[in-house]
């Protein structure tokens, strides 16, 4: 029987516990990734792109089905994590991120604003938390923190923790010794994304490298932080790229514990826009299906419904939640972009018998 009695009922026994199929695991050497500085090592690939990509392919309701078992014996059915996002610090990025509205370069219009003062943080968590949220994530435009942009994060981390939140910040690429000093204040997350296939990602960012992303979510797992790690899709990828993003983040050992799953916000004055104009966002079938892939192959991980939740619409999201999502960015802001409203959000969970 399923685990809250209900909606299984009246399949058969036999359906319900039919085994799933083994992880496939394959030894293989991971090839050098474009601009990597230097090859990964050997290691055990859990999940080649050829079975992410066939998964993918699977019929809707034969994917979502197998979603839906392992989302089963690994969480709650009907329970939604919920995470409030605030810019700390705004625009002005030195990066060249083709779908960002806060680097220098775009012609976005996006007033550039400097680090918020602790008091502004402090009240933006204590509403957060009031309205229902219990992880706050705290972004900032850099490309990196310098020490001294960090010491003021380390007390907003602290101030934060102490409302009773769970702490998060995506501040870019860290330098040795930062994530020890962030995991010191009580940092629980932190979140950065590959963003894209290795092979996809030349065609998005130059400024950074993919080996350097890895190499911060390596210093972020070392210093004992919880990983939030995901991507963008929509961003005129292949279905290939797609699932070689997920496999790469399935195949991280651990898999991060928050996969963040981002539609393309097509944001005005970004190469990202001027590449996609005219084509509207990936099909929302085709981004349930990244979602049942990213819960089948990341079985524990929180799977978040992120950027672009509300072209979704509300059947878009009830289907992502059937696929396996179980977390959200709540709250009416994302960075710098519009996200669905609280009262909106709280509704759609009324009607889907959604525990936040
Ligand atoms: N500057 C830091 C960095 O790049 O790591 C932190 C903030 S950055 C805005 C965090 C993530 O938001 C990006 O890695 C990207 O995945 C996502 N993002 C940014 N702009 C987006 C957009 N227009 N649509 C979808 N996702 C977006
Ligand atoms: C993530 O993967 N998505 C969030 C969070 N991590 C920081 C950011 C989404 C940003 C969407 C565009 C904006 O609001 O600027
Ligand atoms: Fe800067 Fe982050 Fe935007 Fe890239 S995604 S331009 S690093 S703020």
């Amino acid at each position: 029987m399923a685990r809250d009695g209900s909606l299984l009922l009246a399949l058969p026994a036999a359906k319900l516990i039919e085994p799933l199929p083994p992880m496939p695991s394959v030894e293989r050497t991971i090839s050098l990734h474009e601009h990597a500085r230097e090859p990964r090592p050997a290691t055990t690939l859990r999940w080649p792109v050829a079975e992410v990509e066939a998964l993918l392919a699977l019929p809707f309701a034969d994917l979502l089905f197998q979603a839906q078992q392992v989302h089963r014996q690994h969480h709650q059915p009907n329970s939604v994590q919920l995470s409030t996002l605030l810019s700390i610090k705004t625009g002005g990025c030195s990066e060249d991120c083709g779908y960002c509205s806060q680097a220098k370069r775009h012609h976005t219009e996006l007033e550039e604003t400097p680090l918020l003062d602790l008091d502004t943080v402090r009240t933006a968590a204590q509403k957060a938390k009031e309205s229902g949220a219990t992880r706050f994530c705290m972004g900032a435009a850099w490309r990196g923190p310098k020490q001294r942009d960090l010491e003021p994060v380390l007390d907003m981390v602290r101030e934060v923790k102490a409302l009773g939140l769970e702490t998060c910040c995506t501040l870019g690429m860290l330098k040795e010794g930062q994530a020890e000093q962030l995991r010191d204040a009580g940092l629980d997350y932190y979140n950065h994304n590959l963003d894209t296939a290795p092979e996809y990602y030349g065609e998005v960012i130059t400024t950074r490298h993919y080996q350097d992303r890895l190499d911060t979510l390596d210093r972020v797992r070392a210093a004992g932080i919880n990983v939030c790690c995901g991507g963008i899709v929509g961003m005129g990828e292949s279905r290939r790229q797609r699932a070689a993003l997920i496999a790469e983040l399935a195949n991280l050992d651990p898999h991060p514990e928050s996969v963040p799953i981002n539609n393309l916000v097509q944001v005005e004055g970004t190469p990202l826009h001027d590449r996609m104009q005219g084509q509207p966002a990936l099909d929302v079938f085709e981004f349930v299906r990244t979602v049942a892939v990213a819960r089948i192959t990341m079985p524990t991980a929180l799977v978040r419904l992120s950027a672009g939740r509300r072209e979704l619409g509300e059947a878009g999201q009830a289907l992502c939640f059937l696929a396996g999502a179980n977390s959200i960015f709540y709250g009416e802001q994302l960075l710098t972009t519009g996200n669905p409203d609280v009262d909106a959000d709280r509704a759609l969970f009324a009607a889907l018998g959604i525990i936040a």
